[in-house]
């Protein structure tokens, strides 16, 4: 159903440079990344609308070990990012704010005692948890007792990317600063949202199911399903060359669409669970596999660890 609020969050995209066009073609994009039908694109898109037609809840955003490249990747993909922005509003997020020093953590403070039980929390980044956090500090203050004044406070928690959502790169052997994920670190569970860094259909869609009090089914490493249900190497469009156990490697067969399997290059597809070959990045244009990379398992835990080294077939 259209209505003002509707047509409001139309005009607000057309102003960010989204057309109605822009936005379908999204839509599409965040069909296929839920694993859902062409035929739900419509579904999909009222989803989105009636979403932004409600009370945009407030998000707190923040950030510890990391290198930003999960706020980079919706930033980056300016259509999806604005579309993002329509549905949230985000009360604190220390990449995208003016206020620095005091003032930030001023603002950190009021937001969470504002919003207390309604914020969304999104965590980018690993905590330290040896030496009582000593690894990692913001404003004097270490991740650990932000993470524990703040994410207790929130409605729910998301984990964006492998060092949220696992520790990642931080946490990576020897680990002498103890860097866990936020749910370990906590001993909490949050939606995670793995991927270094993770694609923006996969926060937008579950943005979006939260909003509309959907059921995100989780598997037990606390992944939406809809987005880390199948491996990378189920869908992958270089699977036609890998043939009833042996992965084909010849190179420059007239058939090949984007060349060979990369299995003995190193390629982690097979057991890493992600949505990459339907969602894409950079507004659905590639991804590693497609670019010619083998995957090198950035969405699975400790990945540092277990899939190194990368360019070796494990
Ligand atoms: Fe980690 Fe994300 Fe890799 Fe970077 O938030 S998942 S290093 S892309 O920025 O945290
Ligand atoms: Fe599987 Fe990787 Fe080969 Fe694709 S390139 S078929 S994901 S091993
Ligand atoms: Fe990461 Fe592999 Fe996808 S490296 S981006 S999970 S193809």
């Amino acid at each position: 159903m259209k209505t003002d609020k509707t047509s409001e969050f139309y005009e607000n995209l057309e102003k960010k440079g989204v057309s109605r066009r822009d936005f379908l073609k999204y839509c599409t994009a965040l069909t296929a990344s839920m694993g859902l039908t062409y035929s739900c694109v419509g579904q999909v898109a009222e989803q989105i609308e009636k979403a932004a037609a409600g009370p945009r809840p407030p998000v707190i955003w923040l950030h510890f070990a990391e290198c930003t490249g999960c706020s980079e990747a919706f930033l980056r993909t300016p259509d999806v990012g604005a579309i993002i922005l329509e549905t949230i509003s985000v009360e604190y997020h220390e990449t995208l704010m003016a206020a620095s020093g005091y003032q930030a953590e001023e603002n950190l403070h009021n937001a969470v005692e504002k919003y207390k039980g309604q914020f969304v929390c999104v965590v980018e980044g690993a905590i330290a948890t040896n030496y009582n956090g000593a690894y990692g500090k913001v404003a004097g203050k270490t991740f650990l007792e932000i993470a524990r004044e703040v994410i207790p406070k929130a409605a729910v928690t998301l984990a964006l990317g492998t060092c949220a959502a696992y520790g990642g790169v931080a946490a990576a052997s020897p680990n002498p600063g103890g860097y866990k994920g936020v749910g370990d670190a906590l001993g909490i569970s949050p939606i995670n949202l793995p991927g270094c860094p993770t694609n923006p259909l996969n926060l937008l869609a579950t943005i979006v199911k939260y909003l509309n009090k959907e059921t995100i089914e989780l598997d037990d490493l606390g992944r939406p399903m809809f987005a880390y249900g199948e491996t990378v190497h189920d869908n992958c469009p270089r699977l036609k060359h890998y043939e009833a156990g042996n992965f084909v490697t010849e190179f420059g067969s007239k058939e090949a669409e984007l060349g060979y399997c990369l299995y003995e290059m190193g390629c982690k597809g097979p057991e890493t669970y992600n949505n990459c070959p339907i969602a894409k990045f950079n507004d659905a244009t590639s991804f590693p596999i497609q670019a010619g990379h083998p995957c090198i398992g950035c969405s699975e835990p400790d990945f540092w660890d277990t899939m190194t080294p990368f360019y070796k077939e494990s």
